[in-house]
């Protein structure tokens, strides 16, 4: 972003913004000087937005990448009453640009934040402020967050955090977007968030709005990690022209931070098309696992990919009661990467006529036949369940050896019709009139030829009860 420009525009537009003046802003040029500490892993002048994409940078931007696992900058806070130091009455503008690489179920990944940093000295929950992206239904969502001094005899240990986060946001790997966060301390009312230029809706969580003031003290400034550089709170990806302003930014500027070549990223849900299975086993069902898909609440988005195989057996039926224990690969137990994919295949043999196929699955799941999708369920996004709501009574198996539906799987019934073929007709007639004949007449067996339809079933959830990990 042109940033002389964007000064010049929002003076000229709005008194509002002599009040929001510049604290910090990290452009991570090349030949920057900066006082920013790196930590881990942490790699400079790798390209930031560029044009022709993004016609307001240089045709060099620079940017930094994060990988993750605690990597950051850190910038010492100056003192008492320093330009990082906000409380009641101040009012507040985060934003940067970020290029999301990863992003996990449940994270919230920190762009900066003040305070927080795990830092000997200072109070463990001394968030002054911070901005985020959170995970949201397989979004990242524009999240702000900032502590207040927990009152003592609070109904829940956790009501000193005010987390306010946009309802809608972006896909990780899908290139470079502008978030913002604007806000005034002591009044809950005045947040704003910000995406590509876009203001968006969201909603106060945790101890909802308040308004009592920040925790504020002389802790650090942290981008790209806090809690001590806890990994899921570690950004994965790249950031660009990162800033603090002290006043909220006008709409008029916000609106015009983002200009990219063909308006914004728009991600959509890829085509549903049958996954390549390979080869499968004669007569029996592969079992695969593939870890960490990139949302546990849909299927894959356009430019997205499965994950590897993490793990595969071969069985006799499409029943997997439970996960199996997974070891790592030193044989030590450890936990499933959530969200985690299932799909259970195999080539089956299927009698011509309607077939009805019953679908039980907890969360998100799909059954294909031949390369249609017969039934689905939805992906978990609501609690419960949760294992804290009344127990559902058993139902009956559908048929005589069927096991009982489990609590709080769902249960779907898909009929498909499978014609015979041409070579089998006469001979399905025949046997089809003999009605309550069984078993089926072995003279009818040679010339009819049963058609093989490839089945299979794939399931991701978010995270498995404690006893299947
Ligand atoms: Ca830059
Ligand atoms: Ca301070």
């Amino acid at each position: 972003m042109n940033l002389a420009l964007a000064s010049l525009m929002a003076f000229l537009l709005s008194g509002a913004l002599a009040a929001a003046a510049t604290v910090a802003r990290w452009d991570f040029g090349a030949e920057e000087p900066t006082r920013l500490t790196p930590h881990g892993g942490v790699h400079r002048d790798v390209p930031g937005p560029r044009p022709p994409e993004f016609p307001d940078f240089d045709a060099g931007n620079t940017a930094v990448q994060l990988d993750g696992n605690g990597a950051r900058f850190t910038f010492e806070d100056p003192g008492t009453g320093s330009g990082f130091d906000f409380t009641n009455g101040d009012a507040l503008t985060l934003e940067a640009w970020v290029k999301l690489d990863d992003l996990r179920a449940g994270e919230n990944l920190y762009v900066i934040g003040k305070g927080r940093t795990g830092a000997a000295g200072f109070t463990a929950d001394n968030q002054n402020w911070a901005l985020r992206v959170r995970e949201q239904r397989g979004r990242a969502c524009v999240s702000f967050l900032f502590a207040t001094v927990p009152v003592s005899g609070a109904p829940k240990s956790d009501q000193h955090w005010h987390r306010w986060t946009t309802t809608d946001g972006f896909a990780a790997k899908s290139g470079w977007h502008h978030i913002a966060l604007t806000y005034r301390f002591g009044e809950p009312a005045s947040v704003r968030g910000w995406l590509d230029g876009q203001s968006l809706p969201g909603a106060w969580d945790i101890g909802g709005p308040t308004t009592a003031p920040p925790v504020v003290d002389n802790d650090a400034v942290w981008i790209g990690s806090s809690s001590g550089g806890a990994p899921a709170n570690s950004f994965r990806g790249a950031l660009d022209a990162v800033a603090v302003h002290r006043g909220a930014l006008p709409d008029e500027v916000l609106k015009q931070r983002f200009r990219r070549t063909g308006g914004p990223v728009v991600t959509r849900l890829a085509k549903e098309t049958l996954p390549d299975l390979g080869a499968l086993p004669t007569g029996r069902v592969r079992v695969t696992f593939h870890e960490k898909m990139p949302a546990h609440d849909r299927w894959l988005n356009d430019g997205e990919a499965w994950p590897a195989e993490t793990a595969h057996w071969t069985g006799e039926s499409f029943l997997l009661p439970r996960l199996p224990v997974r070891y790592d690969d030193w044989g030590i137990r450890e936990a499933w990467k959530a969200p985690t994919l299932v799909r259970l295949a195999a080539d089956v043999t299927l009698p011509p006529g309607k077939q009805r196929f019953v679908m039980r699955a907890r969360a998100l799941g799909r059954l294909w036949v031949n390369g249609v999708v017969v039934a689905r369920t939805a992906g978990l996004t609501k609690s419960p369940p949760d294992g804290e709501e009344p127990v559902a009574p058993v139902t009956e198996p559908p048929l005589p050896g069927v096991r009982r539906r489990r609590i709080g799987s769902r249960k779907l019934l898909a009929k498909r019709r499978f014609p015979p073929t041409a070579s089998a007709a006469s001979c399905w007639k025949r046997w089809s009139a003999a009605l309550g004949c069984e078993p089926r007449p072995a003279s009818c067996a040679p010339p009819c030829r049963r058609r093989m339809a490839r089945v299979s079933m794939s399931y991701s959830q978010r995270e498995f009860p404690r006893h299947c990990r």
